[in-house]
């Protein structure tokens, strides 16, 4: 037997034993005065971990003959599924098969800095041909992810470019919302190259309106970079398009039965891109955003996922057929960023066809009532100098760049533990940046001037010279990283922290 279906077999084993089976007693301890979990070593002979989780490298076939080497969760990608029970106890043992100390970033949770899964905060490596055991309280409920924290820069075979993703399901106490099936769907790009400033600008969001000041600024120090004979900042195109790790047409098709209502749990893996999804004849009623229910489920023709969100939504199946599906990007569906929805009794070539013109608004799922006034505001400005680190562009929060050394740096901000806490965040760039908090829930509460509450995330797309405000409560003492998801610009600078006071 290899040890990739070894692993496999292990993991299948240990991931049943936790269904309806008492929680086993592990090495793990608790801190009473914070209620944090805290991680330790196994100790000798001490019991097996509810979870195992082995990180190597090995070949994965996203469609017949395209088979790519990529740094994996237990041998496949997407990372397994990780079903767990909100607040009660898991123990996962991470193992490092490969020869780079690994950070499992758990996304989305309020777990403690030790478990999180980030350097900048604190959390130790798990070791290269290593191993760590942490256990803690999955939390809140809902549809979060995992996948590795390492820098990137311009290795293009780790980071999130890597096989280094899955999702996470946290059973909440009572499960909302009427369904008949629920279908997971994690859409990842793969075979990364660099290209000179080759990304297009994206509109999709509403309000669309720049402001005009912040793109005056951009614009000049752009305009005064290039002039200086600076080419465009590195940006990262793929040659191949998944979605569950397979191209279109070469994965398994979703099936369906006609009035079936389908509860689809969709994440963007991707490290560096924004996605769009539509399925033609068919509408998405979003009932949860990054895995909280939203004040105003509501329904919509196309869903726009940055990366790192997700989306739970769900289609009446109503339009029998077999369609396709897909990112709205034609270049992109071709080369596999798509899958086959196929009715029961139906067949033939899968049918795609675009959707109206639609913008995607979150205040759509808010309320129009404004949210309670924060204690505390912080005022952020990110703004980009072109091509400023070897040929990188180099970005800034109000002016500092995180450095790329690897070291622990003081935090920037200031939380008080228990009060809220406003970010108003200014875009002095063209990019849409995907702005995400750890170990903590923020609500949206102004979306480029218009007021908002009700939706809660934990990654918000900041349009192109466009300003959001976002609040949330500080809950989860420790040092707490705030940084783009995009990996380029999280790589290079777009990072900061945050301690309790
Ligand atoms: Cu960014």
């Amino acid at each position: 037997m290899d040890r990739l279906s070894q692993s496999r077999r292990d993991f299948l084993k240990t991931a049943g034993m936790t269904m309806g089976a008492a929680i086993l007693p592990s090495s793990a301890t608790i801190c009473p005065t914070s209620n944090a979990w805290l991680a330790s070593a196994p100790a000798e002979g001490s019991a097996k971990a509810d979870y195992t989780i082995r990180i190597a490298t090995t070949p994965i076939e996203i469609a017949p003959d395209r088979i790519l080497s990529l740094t994996t969760y237990n041998g496949q990608f997407p990372g397994p599924l990780l079903r767990f029970k909100e607040a009660e106890q898991v123990t996962v043992d991470i193992y490092n098969d490969t020869s780079v100390p690994e950070q499992l970033h758990w996304h989305g949770q309020k777990v403690p800095v030790n478990v999180d899964g980030a350097s900048e905060e604190g959390t130790p490596y798990i070791p290269a041909h290593g191993m760590r055991r942490i256990s803690f309280l999955p939390r809140p409920a809902g549809f979060r992810f995992y996948h590795t924290h390492n820098r990137a820069g311009a290795n293009l075979s780790t980071g999130l470019y890597s096989g280094q993703a899955g999702a996470v399901y946290i059973e909440p106490k009572d499960e909302a919302g009427r369904y008949d099936r629920e279908v997971f769907l994690v859409l990842k790009e793969f075979e990364p190259t660099f290209s000179r400033g080759g990304d297009m600008a994206q509109d999709f969001l509403s309000p669309s309106t720049p402001l005009q000041a912040l793109k005056d600024a951009g614009e000049s120090a752009m305009k005064a970079s290039l002039a200086k004979g600076m080419p465009r900042g590195y940006e990262v195109g793929y040659g191949s398009f998944t979605i569950n790790g397979r191209m279109l047409g070469h994965g398994e098709p979703i099936r369906v039965k006609q009035g079936e209502r389908v509860l689809f749990h969709i994440l963007n893996g991707s490290a560096t891109e924004i996605r769009s999804l539509a399925l033609p004849g068919h509408t998405f009623q979003v009932v949860a955003l990054d895995g909280n229910a939203v004040a105003t489920p509501a329904r919509v023709p196309v869903l726009w996922i940055g990366t790192a969100e997700r989306v739970s939504a769900i289609v009446q199946m109503n339009h029998p057929g077999v369609w396709i599906l897909g990112d709205l990007d034609n270049d992109d569906r071709h080369h596999g960023m798509g899958a086959v929805v196929e009715y029961a009794g139906r067949s033939g070539k899968p049918l795609w066809t675009a959707p109206p013109a639609h913008r995607w608004d979150y205040t759509v799922f808010g309320r129009k009532e404004t949210a309670p006034a924060p204690e505390e505001t912080f005022e952020m400005a990110f703004a980009k100098d072109n091509a400023a680190d070897e040929g990188f562009n180099r970005w800034t929060i109000n002016g500092v760049a995180y450095p790329m050394t690897g070291e622990t740096m003081p935090a920037a901000f200031h939380l008080h533990e228990g009060r809220r806490h406003r970010i108003r965040m200014r875009n002095v760039s063209d990019d849409i940046h995907p702005i995400h908090l750890h170990r903590h829930t923020f609500e949206l509460t102004n979306v480029n001037g218009k007021p908002t509450s009700g939706v809660l995330k934990d990654v918000v797309m900041l349009g192109g010279y466009q300003t959001m405000d976002i609040d949330f409560v500080a809950d989860d003492p420790g040092l707490t990283l705030f940084h783009c998801h995009q990996q380029l610009h999280m790589d290079y600078g777009f990072m900061t922290l945050f301690d309790y006071v």
